[in-house]
């Protein structure tokens, strides 16, 4: 297990100095910011950054991510295009010795919440999602008021790419158009070393009608069959997947990392408060649904070696700044990760 830590870049408020400066931290997980969605990475933009993380004496363990224009997703003519440019990407990337890529295939909206700052009773603020408050939502009409939700469409380019999957995306169709980015793709992550790790939708269902399939056990089982290679992997998300209770993520990890297939694990608790609603908790397991013990036992069983990260943290002790990434709670939450490991795998050895 290699502990990593998410970083935005400069712009990020939190310095690469003070996230070496936690206990046992030897990976950092970034991206290139500033090329538009959809156009290829130039190499000397991927060195740059690889550079100042390594002048930290960190290294960079994973990109998070390499965004997929929604052209590839809903298997447009133009989408070749766009496909060539993430090929060239990958090849830099593979150039500049970049171990994994994160990527997800959720249209139009990424993550999705309804609250970023609600108070927990202890006084620390954190990520909520209320699926009544969702509901109430209707991103066609404008009103959308989604947090974190940084728009650079339009309400009308918005509204044409809603209906745009309403009229012609389906999940099977989203399937379809996957497959083929899928076998377009793959080939040149294995010719250029760098795994692919597709992270599963978040929250794991629909939302405002639109298709979402990287769910549960049998559709990740699903993805992992379209393309039959250790380089067509999963960024394994604990607090996604375990949003859904239906999903056992510990039975899942194991699975899935026995196969060889888990490439980046994202670590965080979330604490039930409904069949569709949940609140981002404290790593520990007593203060949400997941047992991250038997995370870390599950992880241990099939010896994983690679890149971990807390994924979101609450808001504590006063900090501002970028809501579930702040430096603190993300902080303890590897603290306590590295030592559930350290115990389990001390354990073994006896
Ligand atoms: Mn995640």
């Amino acid at each position: 297990m290699e502990m990593s830590f998410r970083w935005y870049g400069k712009e990020d408020p939190i310095p690469l100095e003070y996230i070496r400066q936690i206990p046992g931290m030897k990976g950092i997980v970034t991206a290139i910011y500033d090329v538009p969605v959809g156009e290829a990475w130039p190499l000397d933009k991927i060195m740059e950054l690889k550079q100042t993380v390594e002048n930290a004496d960190l290294k960079i363990s994973v990109i998070e991510s390499v965004p997929v224009h929604e052209d590839i997703k809903l298997g447009k003519p133009t989408r070749d295009r766009y496909i060539e440019n993430y090929k060239t990407t990958l090849r830099n990337l593979g150039e500049a010795g970049i171990p994994v890529v994160c990527y997800n295939f959720m249209p139009v909206f990424d993550w999705t919440r309804s609250e970023l700052d609600y108070r927990l009773p202890d006084g620390s603020t954190a990520l909520i999602y209320v699926d009544e408050d969702v509901q109430k939502m209707d991103p066609v009409s404008g009103e959308l008021s989604l947090p974190g939700w940084d728009s650079s469409y339009t309400k009308e380019e918005m509204q044409d790419l809603i209906n745009e999957y309403k009229t012609n995306v389906d999940e099977e169709k989203l399937w379809q158009n996957l497959e083929y980015f899928i076998k377009e793709i793959i080939p040149v992550a294995e010719e250029a070393n760098v795994k692919m790790a597709i992270h599963p939708d978040d929250p794991p269902w629909s939302i405002f009608g639109l298709p979402r399939i990287i769910t549960n056990k049998e559709n990740l089982d699903r993805f992992l069959n379209l393309y039959d290679s250790p380089y067509n992997g999963l960024t394994f998300c604990i607090g996604s997947l375990g949003a859904s209770a239906d999903n056992d993520v510990v039975e899942m990890l194991r699975y899935f990392g026995k196969k060889g297939r888990v490439h980046f694990v994202h670590a965080r608790n979330i604490k039930r408060t409904g069949p569709r609603s949940f609140e981002e908790s404290a790593h520990l397991s007593t203060y949400g649904s997941l047992d991250m013990y038997e995370v870390i036992r599950s992880m241990a069983d099939f010896d994983f070696a690679g890149p971990i990260r807390p994924d979101h943290g609450r808001m504590i002790w006063g900090e501002e700044g970028r809501p579930g990434y702040g430096l603190y709670d993300r902080a303890l939450g590897a603290s306590y990760l590295n030592g559930l490991w350290e115990a389990e795998t001390k354990r073994r050895k006896k």
